[in-house]
């Protein structure tokens, strides 16, 4: 199949990429790169030193004989994603290319509108751009288990059969999401629903639990493609957080009474699930849903798990409980079910047995670049920062570095070269594959905090 990953250069979608491009797919990724600019803009580095993505790429091509093209471009840009579409012309368009960080969209007034419009406004226009140039292709969109939020009763995989006053109808499940970035994602939902039900689009909604570990196969190979790993109070997930915490001996930061539980899975079967979802299309007109996790913890549950093995490699580990700094349930019942994908195949790495090598070894084998002072929360729910008005723009040099780099054209083995950073929202700024090739003066104008308009609606 040809599978376009969007937001290829993140966590899911690296190792997704690789993963489907291992299996003899052949893999474009759009991204643009954006998410280097976040660990700028809050000072804080993956505890994994990842690669830029055209040396990423090159790696791949060396190590596995397999090419993946790469459109650096973002998807707020509608001209940018039809003209894509158009080139490559993808069976299956896989969507990650969002903001996917719960205390990032918490942290202030602009930040929260970022999220949202990043999201949403990608996401529409993707949705435009397939109505428009490839009608067939199905959408396999990242949601999240937390647009569910922690209700009294079972969680159902999209849909539940309600009766009321006598009459019985199969409705979408409720949605009670945590923040502005889950809520963003029911927004999406909605939006892809709709437009399913109004154009016949196909599209499958995985609502993904939190991923963990950062080791698959593909990206084992050679260093060079090694994948993110964050661990800091923004951008970093429980139990990542938790391992690098118990590699540098900081007490294991549960927030409250850590009774809050959660659906969790491998990261080598979010790539599977992935491939699962792209083999088995949804029908067209067909909006489906799978909640796409393979266990349920609890934090408290998670500290201890960490606590043990930890000290299994001698590490001393202790479990702090902080007052928790987001508004959620820290004791509830918690029940999803999530059989779908299993049906169609998935053989879930369990936790137990992942913990030591796919986590704490690798939390244990970079913690010389662990900065505890990234493990304190300081977003809090109950208080936003207050608006800044202008905030100075926060490119980072790391990032415009990479993109002066060669990105290869693995099609075609011919190299393009990329003078600049690309524009975040101009349409000329590209060619009509949708690379970019643009000047300083774009360079200085984008910013990631300045979203580009969905069609017809311009940003000023
Ligand atoms: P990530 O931040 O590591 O990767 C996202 C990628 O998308 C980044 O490379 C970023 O540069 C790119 N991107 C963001 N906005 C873009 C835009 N407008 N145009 C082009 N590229 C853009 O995130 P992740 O952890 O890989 O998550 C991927 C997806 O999976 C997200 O949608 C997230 O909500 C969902 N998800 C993640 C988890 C998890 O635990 N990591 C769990 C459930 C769902
Ligand atoms: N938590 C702690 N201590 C920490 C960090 C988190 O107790 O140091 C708690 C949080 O309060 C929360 C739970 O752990 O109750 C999960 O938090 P998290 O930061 O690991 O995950 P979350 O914010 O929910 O977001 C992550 C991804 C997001 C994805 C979501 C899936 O960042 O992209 O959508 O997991 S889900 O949780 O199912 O919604």
């Amino acid at each position: 199949m040809r599978i376009l990953v969007l937001g290829g250069d993140g966590y899911c979608g690296w190792a997704t990429a690789l993963y489907l491009s291992a299996r003899n797919h052949s893999v474009g990724i759009v991204d643009n790169l954006v998410r280097r600019e976040w660990d700028s803009e809050l000072e804080v580095e993956t505890l994994t030193p990842i690669r830029p993505l055209s040396e990423r790429v090159a790696a791949w091509h060396k190590a596995a004989g397999r090419s993946v093209d790469v459109f650096i471009g973002d998807v707020t840009n509608y001209d940018f994603l039809c003209s894509t579409l158009k080139a490559w012309q993808p069976d299956a368009v896989v969507h990650f290319a969002e903001q996917r960080s719960a205390p990032y969209s918490m942290i202030d007034l602009e930040h929260a509108v970022f999220t949202q419009v990043n999201n949403v406004v990608g996401t529409l226009n993707l949705l435009f751009a397939l109505h428009e140039v490839c009608p067939y292709c199905h959408l396999v969109k990242l949601g999240t288990m937390g647009e569910y939020g922690t209700p009294n009763i079972d969680i159902e995989e999209g849909y539940i059969t309600i009766e009321h006053n006598g009459r019985r109808d199969l409705l979408p499940y409720p949605k009670q999401p945590g923040s502005f970035y889950h809520l963003s994602k029911v927004h999406d939902s909605h939006n892809i629903a709709f437009t399913c039900k109004t154009w016949g689009m196909r599209a499958t909604d995985l609502n993904q639990g939190i991923v963990y570990g950062t080791v698959t196969d593909e990206v084992a190979l050679d260093e060079a493609l090694i994948n993110r790993f964050d661990y800091d109070q923004v951008f970093g997930t429980v139990l990542n957080r938790f391992c690098a915490q118990a590699a540098v001996g900081y007490p294991l930061t549960v927030y409250g009474e850590g009774g809050q539980t959660r659906g969790f899975l491998d990261i080598r079967d979010t790539v599977r699930c992935i491939e699962l979802a792209c083999t088995h299309p949804a029908a067209p007109g067909e909006f489906r849903v799978f909640n796409q996790f393979t266990e349920q913890f609890s934090v408290l549950d998670l500290a201890r798990m960490v606590q043990s093995e930890g000290e299994k490699l001698g590490l001393k580990v202790s479990i702090d409980h902080l007052p928790d700094p987001r508004v959620e349930a820290e004791r509830h019942y918690y029940n999803a079910k999530h059989s779908r994908l299993s049906d169609l195949g998935l053989q879930p790495h369990l936790l137990s047995d992942a913990l030591l090598d796919s986590l704490m070894n690798i939390a244990v084998r970079y913690r010389d670049r662990i900065n505890p002072a990234h493990f304190q929360p300081r977003v809090n729910w109950r208080q936003p920062r207050p608006h800044v008005a202008q905030r100075p723009s926060r490119r980072a040099n790391a990032l415009a570095e990479s993109l002066r780099r060669v990105v290869r054209d693995g099609e075609n083995g011919e190299p393009i070269s990329m003078p600049s950073a690309p524009t975040l929202n101009r349409p000329d700024a590209f060619t009509d594959t949708g690379r970019s090739v643009l000047s300083e003066s774009d360079r200085a104008e984008s910013s990631p905090h300045e979203p580009a308009a969905v069609k017809g609606f311009p940003r000023d």
